[in-house]
């Protein structure tokens, strides 16, 4: 790693808390000098870094820019070998994973990006992914089972996500079948699993797993067409948008000057991202158990109700769901599969990422 990623590293690693020059230069084995530089070049990638006289550096923790460095402080011990690249803007993190896939990325690696320009959702939908407001992230994982059960892992992501919002934000989610999570009735977050497949034998080579999670957007700034739907973790932006103008002059060490917001920082997108690097690699370590079946149901908004089954106008169990039929959602089985009656009193299983569904009412 660079000094200035070591130097990154170290200042994630205590945010918010006045490092020592001299500690840094000795323990990354540089001068002072080098530190220095190191700290100039962050500073314009605009890292919030104060510097205080005879006590050294502070990175500012309202600091919420992505990297692994500042990811990687909270990965489990036993997921530390998981590697990590974050991008500024790429069109699809997806994308981006499958070619990493195909170019030989290990199963493990996880890519994010800062801005999505062509984000994409099931069936060629978009997914909104303006930056600095969100997480945009795809893991590249090892297939465990064949294509048919692909909607458990979905299953699993979308309890694994849940657990690691609730347990870094306190806010409480829920899952619409298979890849929405709600909060405050609204859509926080989408996932789309997609394969790659070996173009000579036709093998599922890997899975991609992508999570796109809004995170600050306010309201008033999803397009049109997204603002009934549409819903994000913080309505404001709670960390970039107060990054405190520390005043050293005034204060001598790196606290918020009296004027600045006392209140803690919220946690970072890079601590939540972590946090679902953990939930996701554990959940993907247990899908055989489906041990997390049972906390699917419970977290279900669609479990009991009617709803409303859609399609792009495929035929899927023999029946046409082209104008829409009207279920009632029994259960999900241990694939993952969405259980229902219909109207006409017959029963069936919905298991692919072809149909939509809507709750009535
Ligand atoms: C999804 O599809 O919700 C899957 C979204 C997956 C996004 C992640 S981001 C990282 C990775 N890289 C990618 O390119 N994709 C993944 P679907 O169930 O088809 O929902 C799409 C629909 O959700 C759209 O047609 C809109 O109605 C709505 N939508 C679009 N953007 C949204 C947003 N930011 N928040 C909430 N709803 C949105």
């Amino acid at each position: 790693m660079s000094t200035k990623g070591n130097v990154l590293k170290a200042l994630e690693e205590n945010k918010g808390v006045t490092v020592s020059g001299e500690e840094l230069a000795g323990r990354l084995n540089v001068s002072r000098a080098a530190i220095w530089k190191a700290i100039g070049e962050l500073r314009k990638e605009g890292y919030p870094i104060d510097a205080i006289t005879n006590k050294g550096y502070c990175l500012s923790s309202f600091s919420d820019l992505l990297s692994a460095e500042g990811i990687s402080p909270h990965i489990a011990p036993s997921f530390h070998g998981c590697s990590i690249h974050v991008f500024k803007t790429v069109e699809s993190t997806n994308l981006t994973a499958k070619k990493m896939a195909l170019e030989g990325a290990p199963a493990g690696s996880v890519i994010i990006a800062e801005e999505q320009t062509k984000g994409r959702g099931r069936m060629g939908r978009n997914f909104y992914s303006p930056p600095s407001r969100g997480i945009y992230m795809s893991f590249i994982l090892k297939p465990r089972f064949d294509a048919s059960k692909a909607v458990l892992i979905t299953t699993a992501a979308s309890v694994a996500v849940c657990r690691a919002i609730e347990k870094v934000t306190g806010v409480s989610c829920f899952i619409k079948w298979v890849n929405d999570i709600y909060a405050d009735g609204k859509k926080v977050c989408g996932i789309l699993t997609e394969a790659v497949t070996d173009f000579e034998t036709g093998q599922i080579e890997h899975i991609v797993l992508g999570i796109g999670i809004n995170y600050s957007t306010a309201s008033g700034e999803f397009p049109e067409e997204l603002s009934e739907i549409a819903g994000s973790l913080f309505h404001s932006n709670p960390v970039s948008d107060g990054i405190p103008a520390v005043d050293v002059a005034q204060t001598g060490k790196g606290v918020p000057a009296e004027d600045e917001p006392s209140d803690p920082a919220p946690p970072s997108r890079n601590r939540l991202i972590a946090e679902v690097i953990n939930q996701v690699l554990e959940l993907n370590e247990a899908l055989e158990s489906r041990s997390f079946i049972e906390e699917y149901r419970r977290r279900s908004m669609v479990l009991g109700k009617e709803i409303r089954i859609l399609t792009t106008g495929q035929a899927h169990e023999s029946r046409d769901f082209t104008n829409g039929i009207t279920a009632y959602a029994i259960d999900v089985d241990p694939d993952g599969g969405l259980m229902v009656r219909y109207e006409d009193g017959s029963s069936g299983t919905l298991n692919t990422g072809e149909v939509s569904i809507r709750p009535i009412g």
